[in-house]
Parts: structure tokens; C-alpha cells; sequence
């Protein structure tokens, strides 16, 4: 697979908000590198909900989707990173969780799809609207480099190595 960088959206769902998982989802993703450059816990309106899941308008579990979503906050995010999109979703596990392999968010955390305590976009098309329907332009961050790299650079004030 190409390395793309790329920017997903990620939501933990009402579930997991609820059940006090935010900490360990997040530290997942942040311990496989990847940079968290927006993110909110929001109560999804019905309109955030709507358009979040309009791809799935007509089918038997949309109401229910639906329902689930507007239930509770959710920690909306955006994270940045080398084909985070495909990843973080493989990170997530499939949508059942009976299916989802071991290790896995969902195989770990969940039972059934209905409440499946997370969310990855699909595609970087999804990704772009999905990230529109929860975030400001000026709401997301510049991701950094590691810390000491950022001032190296900014300052360009290292003055001897010790190598
Ligand atoms: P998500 O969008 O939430 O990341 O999940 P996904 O891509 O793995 O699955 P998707 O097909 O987009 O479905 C969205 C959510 O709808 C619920 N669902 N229920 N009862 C059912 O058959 C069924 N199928 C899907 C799940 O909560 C799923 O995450
Ligand atoms: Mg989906």
C-alpha cells in the first residue's frame, strides 16, 4: 500500500463516553503515533447525526443509529497520520464485534454492533465531510513534530551534540 498522509475522523461513541473508555481509545491511537489535531466531546444533534450517517438512510438499523448516536457526547476527533484512514479502522476492528479479531477496539470493548464504541471514516472523501460536519477549519491544529525537533527547528539554537 502507498504511504498516504492523510486525516480521519474519529468518534468514541455515546457507549464508550459513558463507560469511562475515552482514555484507553485514545491513548491507542496516540501510542501508534498518530497526532490528535482536533477534538470536542459534543451531544451529536439530530442534524449532526443525519448527515454523519446519510449513507445509511433507508436502512432497517437507521433509526436505531440514529437514536444511538444523539444519545449521549461523543469525543469527536481528527487524527493525523500514514494511512490513518485504513488503519485506525483496522485498529477498530469490524463493525460486529463478534467478527472483530482479538486485540482489536471493538473485540475489546464491545459485544454487538449496535453499540460498537467507536467510529472511523471510510475513505478520505468520507473523511473530508465528516470532518466538516464536526469541526471548524480553525478548530483543528497544525500536527507538530516531536517536541525537541519543533524548538531544533524553530529556534535553531542547538549549540553542541554530544554524539
Ligand atoms: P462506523 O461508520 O460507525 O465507523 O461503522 P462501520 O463503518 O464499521 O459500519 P457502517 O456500515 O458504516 O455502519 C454504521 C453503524 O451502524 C451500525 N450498524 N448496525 N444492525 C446492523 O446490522 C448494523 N449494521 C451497522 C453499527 O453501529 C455501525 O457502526
Ligand atoms: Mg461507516
Amino acid at each position: 500500500m502507498a504511504e498516504r498522509f492523510e486525516r480521519t475522523f474519529v468518534a468514541i461513541k455515546p457507549d464508550a463516553v459513558n463507560r469511562g473508555l475515552v482514555g484507553d481509545i485514545i491513548s491507542r491511537f496516540e501510542k501508534r503515533g498518530f497526532k490528535i489535531i482536533g477534538m470536542k466531546l459534543l451531544h451529536p444533534t439530530l442534524e449532526h447525526a443525519q448527515k454523519h450517517y446519510a449513507e445509511h438512510v433507508g436502512k432497517p438499523f437507521y433509526n436505531n443509529l440514529i437514536n444511538f448516536i444523539t444519545e449521549g457526547p461523543i469525543v469527536a476527533m481528527v487524527i493525523e497520520g500514514v494511512n490513518v484512514i485504513d488503519i485506525s479502522r483496522k485498529m477498530m476492528g469490524t463493525t460486529d464485534p463478534q467478527q472483530a479479531a482479538p486485540g482489536t477496539i471493538r473485540f475489546d470493548y464491545a459485544q454487538v454492533k449496535e453499540s460498537n464504541v467507536v467510529h472511523g471514516s471510510d475513505s478520505v472523501e468520507s473523511a473530508e465531510r465528516e470532518i466538516a460536519i464536526y469541526f471548524k477549519p480553525e478548530e483543528l491544529f497544525e500536527a507538530r513534530e516531536n517536541d525537541a525537533d519543533y524548538f531544533i527547528k524553530m529556534f535553531g539554537h542547538v549549540e553542541e551534540k554530544s554524539f
